[in-house]
């Protein structure tokens, strides 16, 4: 039996190490200087990879541009791939390609496969073929089918958030009015939806607070404060089961959205609006964590503990609505405690301001931080630019996973 086995392994060594020669004399034929002789496929081959050779790529395009021919061939190529490999690896990069070709008269085939895939899909960002469609098709439109064919993907609910979001970031750059308008009117109409009040409103709390105290023997043991939130439930978001109101902003505990986060005086700061909506996008269109008790939680965390540098958070003193979900303001030792509690399953979110540079005054760059499970950290860069007096997102992109 341990003859078998050993075999195996060595047949297994046999294969894995042929592969691997197999793949560096692929890479040894695509040597810059070779493109000349390189066979269509291999072209193919390199274009439709998801990290294609830093120095071969530009080189094929260049050559793609001033010889007409092969630019033909090649958009054949990828066209054939796109309908043939279907829903497989690696056909996001063949949109990609035919993007960077600049093959325009492809759209109507583009449309094809963008109505025929189907819409729910998770996949990661670039590696996503309904993404690399979207971005393709959304370039190749010309302007006003442009802005109404993102306005139809961000508006459609059996389109996967994530492609709705970088249709929302696309109609952001387009710097149009009716594009800005439409982003900025979902966001106030969530913000009607989702207020920062969750149950009743403050006249009806109010009433409510009223009542309690006046039944002052009508203490129930699974809500010693009557606050509407359960003690138990309290002690594990780490409010205060014995008070009515843990962060004194006037909301009861069990009807405020941001139950420990005592606003600021005075209006949000320019970046605390950006933060603001930078928190609204990554919970609408991202995943936003389910808390140990079943309902949508945000944890967000100051700014001191992301870059060490003691500088003031974003977060601090910023409450949010039109968030589907409770927003906890947490320092570094309330999330070590947190997580002692309930582990690292819960995202937590910070925000980090890139320096601002002097002569790029209507851009301001950020760097959006997500911290859950162990070993998972993530961080996007988006860059924000100025319209008139609002700053939207005109980039947004992953940046390393660890
Ligand atoms: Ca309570
Ligand atoms: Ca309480
Ligand atoms: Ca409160």
């Amino acid at each position: 039996m341990k003859d078998t086995s050993q075999f195996f392994k060595s047949a297994v060594l046999i294969v894995f190490l042929n592969s691997l020669i197999f793949h560096t004399a692929l890479i040894a034929a695509g040597q810059p200087d070779d493109i000349e002789n390189m066979p269509l496929e291999e072209i193919v081959h390199i274009m439709t990879r998801t990290h294609p050779q830093k120095d071969l790529y530009p080189k094929i395009l260049n050559k793609a541009e001033i010889e007409p021919d092969l630019r033909k061939s090649l958009v054949d190529a990828l066209v054939i791939r796109l309908f043939e490999v279907g829903t497989k690896i690696g056909v996001a990069n063949t949109s990609r390609s035919l993007r960077d070709l600049n093959a325009r008269e492809v759209l109507p085939q583009l449309m094809k496969i963008w109505n025929k895939i189907e819409k729910k899909t998770y996949a990661l960002e670039h590696g996503d073929q309904r993404i690399q469609l979207l971005l393709t098709i959304a370039h190749f439109l010309p302007q006003a089918e442009h802005i109404q064919f993102l306005i139809n993907t961000e508006s459609d609910t059996a389109e996967a958030p994530i492609v709705r979001f970088r249709a929302t970031i696309l109609l952001c750059a387009t710097g149009n009015q009716k594009a800005i308008q439409h982003v900025l009117s979902v966001y106030e109409n969530a913000k009607v939806r989702l207020p920062l009040t969750t149950r009743m409103s403050l006249d009806d709390q109010k009433g409510y607070v009223e009542k309690i105290e006046q039944q002052d023997n009508n203490r129930t043991p699974w809500d010693f404060d009557r606050d509407l939130i359960s003690s138990y439930i309290e002690t594990g978001l780490l409010l205060n089961p014995a008070n009515i109101d843990t962060d004194s902003d006037g909301l009861i505990d069990g009807n405020d959205r941001n139950p420990l986060c005592k606003p600021q005086e005075g209006e949000p700061s320019e970046d605390q609006l950006i933060a603001q909506f930078i928190l609204y996008l990554h919970a609408r269109y991202y995943s936003i964590s389910r808390s140990p008790f079943n309902f949508n939680l945000l944890v967000v965390q100051p700014i001191d503990t992301w870059d060490g540098k003691g500088n003031q958070s974003l977060f601090d003193g910023l409450e949010f609505a039109g968030i589907d979900g409770l927003i906890l303001h947490m320092n570094q030792e309330q999330i070590k405690q947190f997580r002692s509690l309930h582990g690292s399953g819960v995202s937590v979110i910070s925000i980090h301001k890139e320096q601002e540079s002097e002569d790029k005054k209507d851009i301001k760059e950020f760097r959006l931080s997500v911290s859950g499970g162990p070993g998972l950290h993530r961080t996007y860069d988006m860059r924000f630019k100025r319209f008139n007096n609002v700053w939207l997102p005109v980039f947004w992109q992953l940046g390393m996973i660890t």
